[in-house]
């Protein structure tokens, strides 16, 4: 596995900076936690790209060039989650058929910037048809406008609510998704640690209130990792510069160690 820091906040429109942080200070912690719970330790290498002072769109060239280079299962720190656009672009045209599975608050579907930011890299990537709208699932979803909404049920983007995970079984949905996922080509799963509840994960931009818990995001992943075509992970929007209690950053950390 390699791990790949992209240290920018640079798509974050000013809401999440100190995210730039994350990959140094994950890795920093990662070091601390030697093995998963099931006891594995695979070994990883460590790349990062270069991220260009001032300039959002050459940063994102830089993205998407490194992730075009890659062919070996990766895991992208970020970082604020516009990374994930231009990371997944070129996985998409490295692999076939690509699906994408995002944890996240948030639809990150809003119609409003070119290029797309943290706010709107989902929609940017199913209407400039990097990823098949059928094969994008989100999870985790609790705040949204109303543009979102209608965007997404216009274009039927399969969504599991934070409400529906609570209400219904979460090893049933999980199932669901994964029967799902097991079609596609390949799959990518992006993490906006906005997922998990603020009692968790308080250090990010946009954090809402009524999330999952560590433990049920955890058992998402330990699950997901099974799936076969499953071949690049990004882990984004932590933010060590509000990591008062360093909670976020060691669950990040954690994650990370799962996710390997
Ligand atoms: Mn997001």
């Amino acid at each position: 596995m390699k791990i790949i820091k992209v240290a920018s906040s640079q798509g974050s429109l000013g809401n999440n900076k100190g995210c730039e942080k994350a990959p140094g200070s994950l890795i920093e912690e990662l070091s601390r936690c030697t093995m998963d719970e099931t006891a594995r330790n695979p070994p990883f290498t460590i790349d990062s790209v270069k991220v260009v002072d001032n300039s959002f769109e050459e940063t994102n060239k830089k993205i998407y060039e490194k992730i075009k280079s890659v062919n070996e299962p990766a895991i992208i720190l970020g970082g604020d989650h516009s990374i994930t656009l231009s990371a997944f672009k070129a996985f998409a045209e490295n692999n076939q058929n690509a699906g994408l599975i995002v944890f996240d608050a948030h639809p990150d579907c809003l119609d409003n910037l070119e290029p797309s930011t943290h706010e709107d890299l989902i929609r940017g990537i199913i209407d400039n048809g990097i990823c098949k709208k059928e094969n994008v699932i989100l999870i985790g979803i609790r705040e949204w406008s109303q543009q979102e909404i209608d965007y997404v049920r216009k274009e039927n983007i399969k969504y599991y609510s934070m409400k529906e995970i609570f209400e219904e079984s979460i090893q049933e949905i999980c199932d669901n998704i994964m029967s799902v996922a097991r079609q596609w080509g390949s799959l990518y799963i992006s993490i906006d640690i906005d997922a998990v509840d603020p009692a968790y994960a308080p250090a990010t931009g946009c954090p809402v209130p009524g999330g999952m818990s560590s433990r049920e995001l955890f058992y998402f992943v330990q699950r997901l990792r099974n799936l076969k075509n499953l071949k690049m992970w990004d882990l984004v929007e932590i933010n060590p510069k509000l990591d008062k209690t360093g909670a976020t950053v060691k669950l990040g950390a954690k994650l990370l160690r799962e996710m390997l």
